[in-house]
């Protein structure tokens, strides 16, 4: 039986991972940080079999316990400070955990491993937010980094060592460049999710308006569910390497608005969306479109869920959360 240790287990990838390993028959080990937190009961409602390892990406000392747990023959580090705005205002603790982080595991892999670089598969979680402002269109893994936010500069750091273990020690790491992907099970902080919980509340009553930043921003949105696969198949071959992961498609935040509305009913939705300044950022990514060509040609890999199906399934999930609270 193949074991896996999962950082993030109690995030949205995470949980989609772990459901995913557990139906391959891999014995799942899930990093849980803290004392008594609260998402705890999350991942057990969701996947039961996953056993939690306490342990910190800041504290290297448990990251080395955690892989004596849970001896894991595949890392998948996805634990991290994911959301670009906060930041701005907590930049050295994104910087530690996003990016020191990644070294931490990296090292504590090796420690363990006693430099038998074949004994533990690594993947990094970095993401498209490296490619901040525009160089490329599409962006692909060779497309110059140039972040725009303290997360970015911290995922490039993660990526840079990732790649520096492969080729200093020979570990079998691999680096996927995902492109913002979603879910219901996405974090109501996050653009898609703010929406679809906000056009669930507004068509049922329970609320009139959503404030939202920039409605022009551009992103190449997927499914998450998809996007886990994708995280699999890196590790099963033969040689470890970097991969966008993307739809190749690019929306704005404005046709998000335009189909969750719509799919609800509401065509003349800008009476209830308010453009608040406290939700743009001090520097915007304004564009991101993927070329995943290279997953799709080696990884054999394929995105199954259009936009448009995405965003319906979203709101879909928020109504069904939100029709209880009607009264
Ligand atoms: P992003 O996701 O920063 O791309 O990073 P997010 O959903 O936060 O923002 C997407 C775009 O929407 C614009 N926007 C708003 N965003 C938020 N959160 N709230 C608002 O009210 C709002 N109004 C407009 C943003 O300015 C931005 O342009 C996500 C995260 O999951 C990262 O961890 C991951 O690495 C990348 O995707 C790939």
């Amino acid at each position: 039986m193949p074991r896996a240790l999962i950082t993030g287990v109690t995030g949205q990838d995470g949980m989609y991972l772990s459901r995913l390993l557990l139906s391959k028959g891999y014995e799942v080990f899930g990093l849980v940080r803290g004392q008594n937190n609260p998402k705890l009961d999350v991942i057990r409602a969701w996947a039961p079999e996953v056993r939690v390892v306490t342990g910190d990406l800041l504290d290297q000392s448990s990251l080395l316990r955690a892989l004596d747990v849970a001896r894991p023959d595949e890392v998948y580090n996805l634990g991290a400070i994911s959301f670009v705005a906060y930041s701005w205002d907590n930049a050295q603790l994104t910087s530690q955990v996003t990016g020191l982080g990644v070294l931490n595991m990296l090292e504590a892999i090796r420690l363990y491993a006693h430099d038998d670089a074949s004994k533990v598969r690594f993947y990094q979680a970095s993401s498209s937010e490296m490619f901040g402002r525009v160089q490329e269109v599409p962006q692909r893994e060779t497309t110059l980094l140039w972040p725009r936010s303290p997360y970015g500069v911290a995922k490039v750091y993660g990526h840079y060592m990732t790649i520096n273990y492969r080729e200093s020690y020979g570990m079998h790491a691999s680096s996927g460049i995902l492109f913002n992907h979603e879910s219901p099970l996405r974090g109501p902080e996050f653009v898609t999710r703010k929406i679809s919980r906000a056009v669930a509340r507004i068509s049922l009553g329970l609320q009139d308006r959503v404030s939202l930043g920039n409605l022009d921003a551009k992103r190449d949105w997927g499914f998450a569910g998809d996007y886990v696969d994708a995280m699999w198949r890196m590790l099963q071959q033969d040689e470890a390497s970097d991969y966008v992961v993307s739809t190749g498609e690019t929306h704005p935040v404005r046709e998000y608005l335009d189909i969750a509305f719509n799919h609800v009913g509401i065509s003349d939705w800008e009476k209830h969306v308010h453009q608040d300044p406290q939700f743009l950022r001090p520097a915007e990514v304004d564009l991101l479109i993927g070329d995943s060509a290279k997953a799709r040609e080696q990884l054999g890999w394929t995105p199954s869920v259009s936009f448009k199906h995405l965003v319906e399934m979203m709101v879909d999930a928020d109504l069904d959360r939100e029709k209880p609270n009607v009264k």
